[in-house]
């Protein structure tokens, strides 16, 4: 039961990832990724773009934490990429990669803002997707070995952790629908993915001791379009959410789920003790909300890049309602309100909103300002559903806008924009200019009714 209380401060901040802002893919001994290898492929990505250079802020972070310092935001949640790390995914140790992490982190901490480490944001080095990818076992154990590394050299600096960014596209949109990397479209193979991300993150944080360790997942609130729908909406449900929350929570996979997953009851697949090793796993649990679902009972063949991200799921259509961001996702609050509550209520976990945000076809630079007012009122709007979710009880510790910098939009290249920071790409120094919204995020940061953080994102 949900009962009001004094809600915990509230940390404000932004979120970033490495693929999406770093560049220097080939720089100071990186092996290459999924994405990299992804991104050449032809009709891949709009525009066939890729993160060859994305932000370049491999060089230039000493900028962005100056950009970060500005919004005077609590926390920075960025991602490591394991190949500027183990550029064979497990084994021989890069220590520039490191060193670059370093500085970053370094940096933030002089600037009085705490690092959130996210340690898999999607860019797997390719070395182990030629042995499988997550399909393998073995990669949920190089995960483990990649997380000592990494904790070894941050772990006195960086306190809150998060293993994975959104298993359920790296699962799901990688190895069931292929519009993400590594791009098979495998159906059923997703869910053997999901299981291996799953054991990668709760053998993970027994190599971060004393860390405050999560996951962060992109849930989503389903709402069936009409009653006829109840069904298949249970399925996307199932797939989206109960997929990572009923192991992590109960320890089980749930029958509904293992009738559309049969391989999820193979013993091949999940062994001996792997649920008990994933039950009780996640001391916080991020969470990235742009979206409602809405399932139809259709013809299962719709236009939806996500149409074939649920395996095992028939008859599904999804339908997408007005009002839209730029990339195509309806515009509702009300769906992040519902989602802390609710799973507040489901795991009793401290919560984190560890991205929201929106795609906007932001006006060109005018006069050195971008009057990006559509995104401040998304943001608006959805702060305000933080804190009518916290006063109806939910833990909700932290709130991260995704994104600070105009980036690599994965499978929309660069012509998606969801930063507060414009970034000029057709000129060589990539000139960042703070749009409208960040100066609004910033009076926000500063407004005294905010409740911050002061202690840390998860220290109470
Ligand atoms: O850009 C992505 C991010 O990498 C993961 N969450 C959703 C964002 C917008 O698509």
């Amino acid at each position: 039961m949900t009962t009001p209380t004094t809600p915990s401060p509230l940390s404000l901040g932004v979120a970033t990832a490495s693929y999406q802002i770093e560049g220097a893919v080939v720089e100071d001994g990186r092996g290459p990724s999924i994405w990299d290898t992804f991104t050449a492929e032809p009709g891949r990505v709009v525009g066939g773009d890729d993160g060859a250079e994305a932000c370049d802020s491999y060089h230039r972070v000493e900028d962005d934490i100056a950009l970060i310092r500005g919004l005077g935001v609590d926390a920075y949640r960025f991602s490591l990429a394991w190949p500027r790390i183990l550029p064979e995914g497990r084994g021989r140790v890069e220590t520039r990669g490191l060193d670059y992490y370093e500085r970053l982190v370094d940096g933030l901490l002089e600037a009085g803002v705490e690092p959130v480490a996210t340690l898999y944001h999607w860019d797997l080095p390719q070395a182990l997707e030629d042995e499988g990818g997550w399909l393998a076992r073995s990669t949920a154990e190089a995960f483990v070995e990649y997380a000592g590394v990494v904790h070894q050299r941050l772990g006195d600096r960086v306190t809150s952790w998060a293993t994975h960014n959104e298993p359920w596209c790296a699962a799901y949109l990688g190895y069931a629908a292929g519009v993400h990397a590594p791009g098979r479209r495998e159906g059923a193979a997703g869910h053997r993915a999901a299981h291996h991300l799953l054991l990668g993150h709760a053998w993970a944080r027994e190599a971060l001791p004393g860390a405050h360790v999560g996951i962060v997942l992109n849930l989503a609130p389903v709402w069936p379009e009409t009653p006829e729908a109840a069904d298949v909406a249970d399925g996307v449900d199932a797939i989206r959410n109960r997929v990572w929350l009923g192991p992590l929570v109960d320890g089980a996979y749930d029958e509904r789920l293992l009738a559309i997953a049969p391989v999820l009851s193979d013993p091949e697949l999940v062994r001996p003790g792997d649920l008990d090793a994933i039950k009780g796993s996640a001391d916080w649990l991020g969470i990235n909300y742009y979206t409602p679902i809405r399932p139809a009972l259709g013809t299962g063949e719709g236009e939806h890049p996500e149409q074939g991200a649920y395996p095992g799921v028939e008859r599904l259509d999804l339908v997408v309602r007005e009002p839209r961001t730029d990339i195509g996702w309806e515009v509702e609050p009300r769906g992040l309100e519902e989602l802390l509550v609710e799973t507040h209520r489901r795991t009793g976990l401290p919560l984190v909103i560890t991205e929201n945000g929106a795609a906007c076809a932001d006006a060109e630079v005018v006069d050195g300002r971008v009057e990006d007012t559509d995104r401040i009122d998304y943001l608006r709007g959805h702060l305000a559903a933080v804190d009518r979710a916290r006063e109806a009880g939910a833990d909700v510790r932290g709130y991260f806008v995704w994104t600070l910098l105009d980036n690599f939009e994965w499978a929309e290249g660069y012509a998606k924009k969801f930063g507060l920071v414009h970034v000029d790409r057709s000129s060589p120094s990539l000139t960042r200019t703070p749009k409208a919204s960040y100066h609004w995020f910033a009076e926000q940061v500063a407004a005294p009714a905010q409740g911050r953080g002061a202690a840390g994102l998860l220290t109470p």
